[in-house]
């Protein structure tokens, strides 16, 4: 009999598990932090700056904010936003990005992006890159993001 639980509970796992493994390619939760599809653009050539995306939600329902992040890959990491000035498109540092209570931070192309300046060698397409994402209230957050030449999904327009 406990033979046949040990066996039911393997095959249970071992259905699980696959389900599992997709899941956190879309989403990972650490401490009160769900971060959906991050990835990193891979280095163009010549070009020493790259830049992080993600979108950024509180899993408790309490608002939080990123107020730093780091990476090996890079000599320096900031938050920046896009802003339009005299009609040109330019990219700005700032301080903090707010997650508010039951919205997403949604970090990606053209908007709020993490930066990257100094990387270090270059990131390729395939390859994953460390980095630490520090919140006001959940803490240290560490994943491993994906190096793509482009957003995920294909949704290039
Ligand atoms: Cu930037």
């Amino acid at each position: 009999m406990t033979r046949l639980i040990a066996l039911l509970l393997a095959l249970a796992l071992a259905l699980a598990l696959p389900a599992a493994a997709a899941q956190a390619q879309h989403a990972q939760r650490q401490n009160n932090i769900e971060l959906s599809q991050p990835w990193m653009r891979a280095s163009l050539a010549g070009v020493p700056n790259t830049a992080a995306y993600m979108t950024i939600r509180t899993t408790d329902g309490k608002p939080d904010r990123l107020l730093r992040a780091e990476s090996p890959v890079a000599g320096k990491v900031e938050m920046h936003t896009h802003i339009i000035e005299n009609g040109v498109a330019k990219m700005r540092q700032v301080p903090a990005i707010d997650v508010p209570a039951g919205a997403a931070a949604e970090l990606k192309p053209g908007g709020l992006h993490v930066m990257l300046l100094g990387v270090k060698g270059t990131l390729q397409d395939g390859e994953r890159a460390p980095l630490t994402l520090v919140f006001e209230r959940a803490g240290t957050v560490t994943l491993s993001v994906p190096v793509r030449k482009g957003m995920p999904g294909g949704h290039q327009h």
